[in-house]
């Protein structure tokens, strides 16, 4: 358990503090506008909904809920790197932020929204050879009829810092075979599945028959997720984000996950803001920079 939770009496009446899966803290929200669920772990979100509205968010059945464990779905953050680290096999996989405890700094309701504030520093869960820098991570979630997260990230060392990120955003679809990703038209992207290095571009939305795993660099413009099948889609508008990854395991790769239900592939797919590789972001002793996403759902 986190020894820094905040005093029940200093959250508002819509956050609460209560024991998740495996007994990991998460601050269930209960707003006007929206319904949240954030681990503490990670500042992990893992459910979001308009009032009244269903979870945007996709969330493996089989996820795993232990301490220091990524959990599979909803929103983890990829920080200070993205996918393995470039030099450091025994790193783990896209960071550490998303398997650390994150303290809940405030929480505070604004018109119908509820405002949390998650706050990470260097720890020495965090400093290692793979990234032994200084920093502070404010994480602020915005749950309202659209969900903000905002990722700012303070460069707290005495030498310059180098870091990747990602909001590695798991979306709910209906059918992954009937849904399309639009807005990144004609933008360069490495094809990560055919292991290319090589930049390529497509003509019209991105459309699924098989396992897909995109990093689109250079493009700030916002996504459109149209779940065919559903009716329904999610806009994506992103700030202070240069890169967008899109991801779909498809069938053999979710099979060799054991946290990803073998037939779960069809109801999911991955739209993450980003900045990494080409598009990392280098911060001088002291400055500070923030990568915005906001998730609207549209009938
Ligand atoms: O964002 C796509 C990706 O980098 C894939 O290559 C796959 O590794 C996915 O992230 C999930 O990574 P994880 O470490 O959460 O299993």
């Amino acid at each position: 358990m986190l020894s820094e939770m905040p005093e029940p009496s200093s959250l508002p009446p819509s956050v609460r503090i209560v024991p998740g899966g495996g007994g990991l803290p998460v601050a269930r929200v209960r707003g006007r506008a929206g319904v949240a669920e954030v681990y503490l772990q990670g500042a992990h979100v893992t459910a979001w909904a308009p009032t009244g509205g269903r979870s945007a968010l996709w969330m493996s059945s089989l996820s795993r809920y232990a301490p220091g464990t990524a959990l599979r779905g909803g929103v983890p953050i990829c920080f200070p790197w993205f996918g393995p680290h470039a030099s450091d096999p025994t790193a783990p996989a896209h960071g550490f932020a998303r398997r650390v405890d994150w303290q809940l700094a405030a929480a505070h309701e604004e018109g119908d929204d509820v405002v949390l504030a998650f706050r990470l520093t260097d720890t020495e869960a965090t400093r290692s050879s793979a990234w032994p820098h200084r920093f502070e991570a404010v994480y602020t979630v915005t749950v309202g009829s659209r969900l903000t997260l905002s990722l700012q990230v303070t460069n707290r060392d005495s030498v310059p810092v180098l870091f990747e990120e990602a909001l590695h955003t798991y979306l709910s679809v209906q059918d992954i075979r009937a849904t399309t990703v639009s807005g990144l038209h004609d933008a360069p992207f490495i094809d990560r599945v055919a292991g290319g290095t090589a930049l390529a571009r497509e003509a019209g939305p991105v459309r699924f028959a098989a396992e897909t795993d995109r990093m689109y660099l250079g493009t700030r413009t916002a996504t459109t997720v149209t779940d065919g099948a559903a009716g329904r889609s999610v806009a994506i508008e992103k700030q202070g984000s240069s890169s967008t990854v899109v991801w779909n395991p498809w069938a053999a790769k979710a099979g060799a996950m054991a946290d990803f239900g073998d037939d779960e592939w069809t109801g999911m797919v991955c739209v993450e803001t980003c900045n990494v590789r080409a598009d990392a972001v280098r911060l001088a002793p002291g400055e500070s920079h923030t990568m915005t996403a906001v998730l609207e759902v549209a009938r």
